[in-house]
């Protein structure tokens, strides 16, 4: 989609939190808030508490917002694409879409209207799951509502048709005019405290700083003037291929820095593999991680109290952080390390790799964070007018072009980055594997509120360990039943990929047929199991939907 999701699917709310307050409807959909963005799912608690917002919940678990929704739509993970289709479907059909804003403001929509002329709600059940009725009730409280939002998080993007996903629901928000405006929008909730900052410096394969692409000559001229020395146009690999690639020894080298892929990533033997196959490996952690086991060279980094810089938060806000602590002996900061490598690589200021290199000549020195941000306000326009003097007194929401510039708390409340916003026809399609005879149970993977990914930090604190309950696998009562076990139980779980063994909880909060397994914990790997098949379009793995079987562990 032209624009827009160079913007939104690259992940970046088009809305500001504090605009949650006067939200009239809420779609929050593959997002488990209250555990995975508490502060976000507890302003969403008080809009309804106070005005009587409405919260409509789209998750195959019965997350414990829907406690707080008016409808809760339980759709088989996976069908995403179906369930939105539909919604739009009876938007058109009760003619609830907003005709001004698609005329104005958007191109392509004729397209898009055919596309889901067939995508009855009846249709949807027949593949959700979720009842017609409900999927029509949906369709009208948001149709209706003045200012609508939808928010959204991993039960989206992390399928085979994630890009597809996150186009539809942009085409939802489009057709009834909530992209613009206070209140509404549509919100990836980012995962980590810098993810969106990440994103925004390019930890991407196809971008320079700011979502500028690469392969743009225009662009990639004013970064070699900006920095001096000659760039690439050609995209880099993404994370899985990257793994692809260790395997089949066409990367020889490998430098991790504030990742533990062989935990987090989908289809762990696959990912073992890569990192154990890999020429030379590098580990830059603050701590000693599955992945750091296998390095050949580990280099212990400074963790966030621990130094300077800044982060950009979910809403896009740019704030300070300031060093509160000393690190541990050994340990030096992310940047620091980066530079010492840089030296000892003899680089020096104007950017070229000398032979000759002589200790304190003209190298690249120990730059200041702050040095660093003004350089970024130099390659990025979205946030020229943001300094440290700025950011003293409160954070500020790119994009904020010129320093007399408030910051932007809604994007495209004045058009959308190229004109007209595009609509995209989306075909609905099956995740990549299903259920069968043999593996006949959908096996779904996420978080809890105790623990943070791999655990490598949260599984350190005796406080949270006796908190959490550690791993389970989430299964419907009438399940448990058929298995001939009960709660509690230890199980074996298999997919076609590895096996682990937990004990399972029953609950009536996952339907039949589904079961959920927070991928925390290294005793009973999540990902031992999940499938690294990758959506087309952005590579993100199916890390929500793959086919297991459940056995009485023996003994
Ligand atoms: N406590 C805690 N908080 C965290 C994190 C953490 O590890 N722990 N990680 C952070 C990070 S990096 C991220 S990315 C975010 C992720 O935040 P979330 O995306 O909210 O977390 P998940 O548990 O991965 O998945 C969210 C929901 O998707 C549902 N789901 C599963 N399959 C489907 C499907 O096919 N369709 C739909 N619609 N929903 C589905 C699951 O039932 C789950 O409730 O959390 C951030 N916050
Ligand atoms: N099955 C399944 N798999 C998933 C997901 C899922 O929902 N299901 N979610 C995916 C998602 S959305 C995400 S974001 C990933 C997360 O996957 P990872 O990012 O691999 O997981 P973390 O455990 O957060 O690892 C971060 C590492 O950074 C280190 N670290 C912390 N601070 C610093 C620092 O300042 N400097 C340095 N150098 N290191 C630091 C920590 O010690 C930790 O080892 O997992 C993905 N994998
Ligand atoms: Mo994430």
């Amino acid at each position: 989609m032209t624009g827009l999701v160079t913007v939104l699917g690259s992940g970046a709310m088009s809305n500001d939190i504090a605009g949650i307050a006067d939200i009239d409807v809420m779609l929050v959909i593959g997002s488990n808030t209250t555990e995975t963005h508490p502060i976000i799912g507890l302003r969403m608690k008080q809009a309804v508490k106070k005005h009587g917002a409405k919260i409509i919940v789209a998750d195959p678990r019965r997350i414990k917002l829907a406690d707080h929704a008016c409808l809760w739509l339980s759709q088989k993970p996976g069908t995403d694409g179906a369930l939105i289709n539909a919604i739009c479907h009876v938007i058109i059909r009760e003619n609830l879409n907003d005709q001004e804003f698609i005329r104005s403001r958007t191109e392509n929509y004729e397209a898009f209207a055919e596309a889901v002329a067939d995508c009855t709600p009846e249709w949807a059940e027949g593949i959700t799951g979720v009842p017609a009725e409900d999927i029509e009730k949906a369709a009208k409280i948001y149709g209706s509502a003045e200012k609508a939002a939808i928010f959204y998080t991993m039960g989206i993007t992390q399928h085979t048709s994630g890009t597809d996903n996150v186009k539809s629901l942009a085409n939802l928000a489009l057709m009834t005019g909530n992209l613009g405006k206070p209140s509404a929008g549509l919100n990836p909730l980012r995962g980590q405290n810098n993810v969106q900052g990440a994103s925004d410096m390019a930890c991407a394969p196809t971008v320079f700083p700011g979502y500028q692409r690469v392969d743009d000559d225009g662009v990639r001229k004013r970064f070699e003037e900006l920095w001096g020395c000659t760039l690439s146009g050609k995209p880099g690999l993404t994370a899985t291929e990257m793994s692809r690639a260790m395997v089949d020894g066409s990367i020889e080298a490998m430098w991790v820095m504030g990742e533990n892929p062989v935990m987090s990533d989908p289809n762990m033997c696959h990912a073992r593999e890569a990192f154990s196959k890999v020429k030379f490996l590098v580990v830059q952690d603050i701590f000693l991680t599955e992945t750091a086991e296998l390095a050949d060279v580990v280099l212990p980094a400074a963790a966030y109290a621990e130094k300077e810089g800044t982060f950009t938060n979910t809403e896009r806000r740019v704030q300070r952080v300031r060093q509160a602590l000393l690190p541990p002996k050994g340990a030096c900061s992310d940047l620091s390390i980066i530079q010492a490598i840089s030296d000892r690589m003899n680089y020096d200021r104007k950017g070229s790799w000398s032979d000759d290199f002589q200790p304190g000549s003209d190298r690249m020195e120990v730059a200041e964070a702050e040095e660093i941000f003004n350089e970024i306000t130099k390659a990025w326009p979205a946030v020229a007018g943001i300094n440290y003097k700025r950011l003293e007194e409160g954070g500020i929401q790119w994009p904020c072009p010129a320093a007399d510039h408030p910051g932007t708390p809604v994007l495209f409340e004045n058009g959308f980055p190229r004109g007209l916003a595009s609509f995209t026809p989306i075909i609905w399609r099956d995740p990549e594997e299903l259920p069968d005879e043999e593996y006949p149970f959908i096996l779904t993977t996420g978080r809890v509120l105790y623990q943070y990914h791999t655990g490598t930090m949260t599984r350190r604190s005796q406080v949270i360990e006796k908190a959490d309950r550690g791993p389970v696998i989430e299964m419907n009562p009438g399940d448990v039943e058929k298995l001939q076990i009960k709660d509690g139980d230890r199980v074996r779980v298999a997919s076609r990929r590895g096996t682990i063994m937990l004990p399972v909880l029953a609950t009536d909060r996952i339907s039949q047929g589904v079961t959920f397994i927070p991928f925390h914990y290294k005793e009973a790997a999540a990902n031992l199991l999940t499938n690294d098949a990758c959506d087309p379009e952005c590579k993100i793995p199916e890390a929500k939907v793959c086919a297991v079987k459940v056995e009485k562990a023996s003994g």
